[in-house]
Parts: structure tokens; sequence; C-alpha cells
């Protein structure tokens, strides 16, 4: 082992037969990737159903520069019922600039399992903002976003101030991470995303113009439908621009934003 002062990127992936069942990703230095791994191990074996497959990788980033970046503000909007989060969702979207029908057939794909057989998919769509056309090439994995973390600061300070708003789970942190992350993508204009796991109602809309959006029941409990939708600008980039930065530009979030909640009322919110 000759280099243990740069950075390795930890991922897993767990599936049952074609059906992905969970993954993760983390940026640490050498010493803390085996607690790392045993970590991953239990959540690949926490879900209702045993994987048949765990993949690990542990790979470094080489000299590979790495990109700094302040998280997205969070607002956690305290809007009740599925149609009222979705239409909050919406409203959000649109004034990023994805247009209706990009937006409806985002929330038609999330609801079906936006994989070919219905599933859920390992990665994310990446839809025409304008058209609602899907240009990822493979239509079952998505594109999935890699090679990013909080730093040790950002994540003490994050968790702080969302322990003040009651926001405690895990999936918070991790979302607002890979949601900052895909703000960058060149030629990013919004996102919209939902858990699949069936007791994970919660989530969010992103743009940099509204930050990341909160919502607490995007979908009704025991669904299990669910994934994200990156909305990209074709005039200004192609899916092999956004997939090698998704996939392989290292970003470190080293700062928050914003972080705080508001009741309900979507009107009240304001988007620029
Ligand atoms: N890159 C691209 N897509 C991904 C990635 C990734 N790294 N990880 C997950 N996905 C896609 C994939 O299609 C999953 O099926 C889908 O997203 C949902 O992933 O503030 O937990 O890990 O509390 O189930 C929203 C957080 C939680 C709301 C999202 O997603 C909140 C969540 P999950
Ligand atoms: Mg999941």
């Amino acid at each position: 082992m000759s280099d243990t002062s740069g950075l390795f990127s930890v991922r897993m992936r767990a599936a049952s037969g074609a059906r992905h069942l969970s993954g993760a990703e983390r940026l640490v230095p050498f010493p803390r990737i085996s607690t790392v791994v045993q970590k991953f191990l239990d959540r690949a074996w926490s879900k209702g159903i045993p994987p048949d497959e765990v993949v690990l990788t542990v790979e470094p980033l080489g000299d590979r520069c790495v990109h700094k970046i302040q998280a997205l503000d969070l607002l956690d909007l305290r809007e009740e019922g599925v149609s009222r989060c979705r239409d909050a969702a919406s409203g959000i979207l649109r004034s990023a600039g994805v247009a209706p029908q990009a937006v409806q057939q985002a929330f038609s794909f999330l609801d079906r399992g936006p994989s070919e057989d219905g599933g859920a998919m390992r990665g994310a769509m990446v839809m025409d903002a304008l058209t609602g056309e899907r240009l990822e090439p493979d239509r079952s994995r998505g594109v999935r976003a890699s090679r990013f973390d909080w730093s040790d600061d950002a994540f003490l300070s994050l968790s702080e101030q969302l322990a003040r708003l009651g926001l405690t789970h895990f999936r918070t942190h991790e979302a607002l991470a890979l949601a900052s992350k895909i703000s960058f993508v060149p030629g990013f204009v919004a996102e919209l995303c939902w858990s699949d796991d069936p007791d994970y109602r919660a989530g969010y809309v992103a743009s940099r113009s509204s930050g990341y959006v909160r919502l607490p029941s995007m979908k009704d409990l025991g669904a299990s439908s669910g994934g994200r939708a990156v909305f990209i600008d074709t005039k200004q980039t192609d899916i092999g621009i956004v997939t090698e930065y998704l996939e392989r530009q290292p970003v470190i979030v080293t700062a928050i934003g914003k972080c705080r909640t508001e009741g309900t009322g979507a009107a009240a919110l304001t988007v620029s």
C-alpha cells in the first residue's frame, strides 16, 4: 500500500435477482474504509428482502481534482397529503424551467417504477427539461451519481441544523449531498425524487433557485415505486457530459446552506 493519504470511493449495491435493493456511497481516507464497508454490509441486509448479491467497490481517486461545493439550502415544506405535496413539487419544477409535459412524464415514470420492467432503478432518469424525453442510454439502470460525500465539519453542522428542524433520518443527509452534487451538473435545471422504499414517503425537488425543498408525503405508505429524475437543458449540455460528471467527478460538500422549515401553503413559497 503506497498511498494512504488520498481519498477512496467506497460503494455498495445490493440486488435480489435483477431487482435493485439498495446502494450507498462514501469518499473516505484509507483508515476509515473497513468501518464504512461494515456499515454498508449491515445496510445491505437491513432491508426486508435479503440480497443475493452485494457488490462492494473500493477505488482510489488518484490524482483527479476534487470539487468542493456548498450544499443547497434546505426548505422543509410541511405540506400535508400526497396531492398537496405533489402540487407543490410540480409548481417548483415549473418555476425552475421544466415544461409541464416533462413534469407530468417524470411523475408517471416514478409512480410506475422507472425501470423497463416497472421496478426501481439503480440510478436516475435524465430527462430533457423541455420535452420530457429520457436520455439515459440504459433505461433499466439509469445514471448513478457517485464519488461524493460531506466533509466531517459540514456533516456536523448539518446534523445540528437538521436536528433543530426535527430531521434526523440518514436519508435526508444523504439525499442533500447527492442533490447538491447533481445541482452542479452542467446544464442542470431541476431534480425530482422520492424513495422506492415502501415505508419512506418523503421526497424532494431541487433547483439552484429553490434549493432542496423537502416534502413529507410524495407517495402513499406501502408504495414501492420511486426514483429520481434529473432535468437538463439540452441546449447547454448532453448526456455524455452529464454522465461523466455524475459518475466520475469527485465532489465534497464542505459547507452547508440555510436550513429552515415552512408550514402548509405552497403559495407562500417564493421561487425566483
Ligand atoms: N445516483 C442516481 N440515482 C440514485 C442514486 C444515485 N447515487 N441513489 C439512488 N438513486 C435513485 C434510484 O433510482 C433509487 O431507486 C431512487 O433514487 C431512490 O433512492 O429529505 O432514500 O435511496 O428525507 O430509496 C428522499 C429524502 C429519500 C427526503 C430518497 O432514495 C428527505 C431516498 P433511495
Ligand atoms: Mg431505496
